[in-house]
Parts: structure tokens; sequence; C-alpha cells
């Protein structure tokens, strides 16, 4: 579709950037925070680039105040973090631990006395260790009363001055690579744990959103999801089934349940079929119904082109690129469902991270059409290798061409009338990446740190910081003229 005249971002748009607790705090042991699974999980040897952890950080424990003055500086409208649950309740269901809600009490308060909006993140993958060990974590249905517990703590204490609440970050990401993967913790293998817990954490998220308005009334609260619309290799008619099937499997199992409180029929009886649907208690399916959320969040970086995977001799998981060398990314698939491809027509970051613009467009239309639900974009961002040149300068110009061109694309979305509420690029400052260290950088503003020295954790403005204080000063206006 081809607007002649595109409307207007709207006036309360919120022009935001996003972080996680894990990412950026450090502090991991510091007044009274007991360890999360990422605690644990970083000392592993061999499971992060070059042994990474969370330890330090980007230290904003301790830089918050710098941190939000530079927030402040660029005009930011929103911001949104999340807490660490760990921090904020001893071992994840024990006592309260006042100095932790203190932390965010305090940055919430510097936010709002400095006219931006707080987006708090209730679950960013930093799951108390104790809780994984008390009872496996998402694996036992405990931890749907010990989120509510310190989710509606959190109500409580921040609700006041906090409207805008994500309940679990990228469900999708935080399971599949938690227990079919490997690759985050609890370091599982096993597709059956993996529904299960899947299953877990949506009766979680449903509880809480299904009683979030008695405790903020008029806040407004919805899971941020990794969306990575599916796209079919070719017109074959083999090829576009196998791109339904992933987009079934890959997101609507998560997007359905949030929005509807239904399982796709289609992946509920190939689970069955293969032995690996989630076990259902009476009263599951009544729950995840009652958790609607009030808007999707969206978490995009990029889409995903499929084609059939014959079921004898299929291609299975494929190794990811946590190096940052081009081009090591393998195939992945499941036989008889769908493979990976890569896209011929598009480019991809070091990462091997397909750049797609238009591909936000598509995802914003097909949540939309299916679900009519308002849209936040909680993250959206280009993770690439940074200079510090002479004189404290980045020129980042290849951050702001991809930037700018998703907001352009937001824009048509908008003109396509999709309820857009915001925008948060991913991130506001460098930051750790969990799999792939500091070297792969996100910020706006860089931090003088890498993986082998903490430095001396300077903040510097780069290129793309004054270009996104101007899109927020004159709201977009410029970005598609
Ligand atoms: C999302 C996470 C973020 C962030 C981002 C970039 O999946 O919600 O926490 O890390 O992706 O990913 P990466 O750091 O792997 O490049």
């Amino acid at each position: 579709m081809i607007h002649n005249k595109l409307k207007p971002f709207p006036d309360n748009f919120l022009w935001g950037a996003a972080s996680a607790a894990y990412q950026i705090e450090g502090a991991w042991d510091v007044d009274g925070k007991s360890p999360s699974i990422w605690d644990e999980f970083v000392r592993i040897p061999g499971k992060t680039f070059k042994g990474t952890n969370g330890d330090i950080a980007v230290d904003h424990y301790h830089r918050w105040k710098e941190d939000v003055q530079l927030m402040a500086d660029m005009g930011l409208k929103a911001y949104r973090f999340s807490v660490s649950w760990p921090r904020v309740i001893k071992d994840g269901n024990g006592e309260i631990n006042e100095k932790g809600l203190e932390f965010y009490d305090n940055l919430v308060d510097e936010l709002v006395k400095n006219n931006i909006e707080p987006i708090v993140t209730l679950y960013h993958w930093d799951l108390p260790q104790a809780l994984q060990e008390q009872y496996g974590g998402w694996e036992s249905r405990q931890v749907i009363d010990d989120f509510y517990r310190y989710s509606t703590t959190l109500f409580k204490r921040l609700g006041d001055r906090v409207k805008y609440w994500v309940s679990l970050n990228e469900q999708n990401i935080f399971i599949s690579l938690g227990y079919q993967k490997a690759a985050h913790p609890p370091g599982v293998t096993d597709m059956k744990r993996m529904y299960q817990a899947n299953h877990h954490a949506s009766l979680a998220n449903a509880k809480v959103i299904a009683d979030f308005h008695d405790y903020v009334p008029e806040g407004k609260i919805g899971p941020s999801f990794a969306y990575g619309p599916a796209y079919s290799y070719s017109s074959h008619p083999e090829d576009v089934l196998a791109a339904q099937n992933a987009e079934e499997m890959q997101s609507h199992w998560w997007m359905d349940v949030y929005a509807w409180g239904k399982y796709p029929q289609a992946i509920w009886d190939y689970l069955e079929d293969n032995g690996l649907a989630p076990d259902l208690e009476e009263g599951d399916m009544e729950l995840l119904a009652k958790g609607k959320p009030d808007f999707m969040g969206v978490n995009y970086y990029k889409t995903t082109t499929y084609e059939r995977n014959p079921l004898v001799g299929g291609t299975g998981e494929g190794e990811m690129n946590t190096s940052g060398k081009k081009g090591t990314t393998q195939e992945s698939g499941i036989p008889g469902l769908f493979k990976t491809k890569k896209n011929p027509n598009l480019e991809a970051t070091n990462w091997d991270w397909e750049i797609d613009p238009v591909g936000l467009r598509v995802g914003l239309r097909r949540i939309t059409d299916r679900y009519g639900l308002p849209i936040l974009i909680s993250e959206n961002g280009l993770g690439e290798y940074d200079k510090l040149e002479e004189n404290d300068v980045v020129k980042d110009d290849y951050r702001i061409d991809y930037l700018k061109g998703h907001l352009q694309e937001c824009q048509k979305a908008i003109t396509d009338g999709v309820d857009l509420m915001g925008y948060c690029v991913w991130s506001f400052t460098d930051l750790l990446s969990w799999l792939n260290g500091y070297q792969k950088r996100y910020g706006f503003v860089y931090v003088n740190r890498d993986e082998e020295s903490e430095k001396d954790l300077r903040r510097i403005k780069k290129k793309s910081f004054d270009w996104y204080k101007e899109t927020i000063e004159t709201n977009g206006e410029k970005l598609n003229g």
C-alpha cells in the first residue's frame, strides 16, 4: 500500500529507549540482592562470549542519576527498564528487600521529575536462583504465586507513578533458549519440559494481568513478545505452508494465548501427537482467557524466511552466531515443519540478523489484523561494532539509517491504521548482550568498557544520540520528508 500522504505520529507518542536490569545494573550482590539464574549461568565455562557476565555490567546501579540526566538531555519521553526480582525479594519468595525497592523508587522519581514516562518490565529473565533450586523455577506451578506476589509488590509500591507495565519480556525467547537450546538458563534441552514451563509462564503472566487494574486502575499492561514475522522462501505452496507452520508455532503459540487465552489448534494437535503438549489442569484455560492485555508489546529485530523441511533427514537445530563473524549462523529447523533460509533480498548485520524495516510494518499489520490490540514497540535497534574515535566521537551512521528506516515504516503502519503507542529503541546506553559480550553495541550512549576491562565506564554520546533527540523534538516530522 503506497500512501499519498502519511498520518503524523500521535502527539502523545512514547518516544523511548529500553534496557534490562541484568544487562546494565551490575551490583550483582550489593544491598541485599540475592543471585539470579543469570548470575549462576554466566559462570559456566563456554556459555557466554569470552565468559562475560553482568557483575558490573555498565554500573547503572551506581550511575543511574547520570544516565537519567543523559535521557533528559535527549528529551526522551519514555524509558523502559526492568526490575530485578532477586533484588527486591530475598530469594524470590522471602522477605521484601527494602533497599532494592528503594533503588527503583528513586529511579522512578528521577524519571518523573524529568518528564520521562517510566515503563516497567516485571520480568526480563533474571529469575531468582533460589526459586530454581527450591522447585525448578518455571517448571513448577509454585512460580505462579511467587511471581504474583512479586508483581503486586511492585504495583503497590510504584503504581502511583508508573502507568505502563510490561509483564514478561520475550517469553518465547527465554523459554526456547532456556529449555530447547540450552543457551540460556537453566540450560535444558527437553521439548516436553519446555512446553510445560512455558505453560506455567503463561499462567503467571495471565494471573498478574487479570488483577492488574485492581492495583493500578489507570494503568496499562502487556507482555513484550519477540516477534519475527515468518516469510516464505518461495511461492511453492509447501514453502508457504512451512512459513505458516513457523508463524503458528513460533508466534501464535504465544500471542494467541495473550490475546485470546487459546493455543493454536494445528500446533496443539502436532504437540499432542508427539507427546509434547503441556499438561493442563482445571481452570487453566479460564485463567489464560482472563489475562487479556491492554496492548501487545513487540520486540522487533528481524524477519525470518522459511522453506519446507523433510520429516526424514530434515534439518534440525543449528548454531547461532554469537561471535560477530558474519555468515556463521547455521540453518535450523524442525523436520516435517520448516527450516530457515537466508533471505536473498536482505542485508544482514555482523551477527547475521537480517535488516528488514518493511518487515516491521508487516508484523504490525499482522498483529493489528489478528488481535486488534494497540501495540507498543518495546524494542527495536541495531547491534553492531562501534568505534570510539579521537575526542570521544562515535559516528554510528549505520544505526541512524537502521532506526530511521524502521521509524519510516512505523509511520506508514500508523497510516495503515495500526494503533501504535510508542517506540522504544534498544538500547539507551551500551550494555551487556546476554551471549555476545560488550562488543555488540546497541546504545545511543557509548560506554567505555569491553570484555577484558571495565576501563572507566565513561558515557559518551554517539552521533545517533543527537539524531534521535531531533527526531523526538520534531515528533518524527522529518522522517519521511
Ligand atoms: C532481546 C532482549 C534484549 C536484548 C536484545 C538484543 O531479545 O529482550 O534483552 O538483549 O534482544 O539481543 P542481543 O543482545 O542478543 O543482540
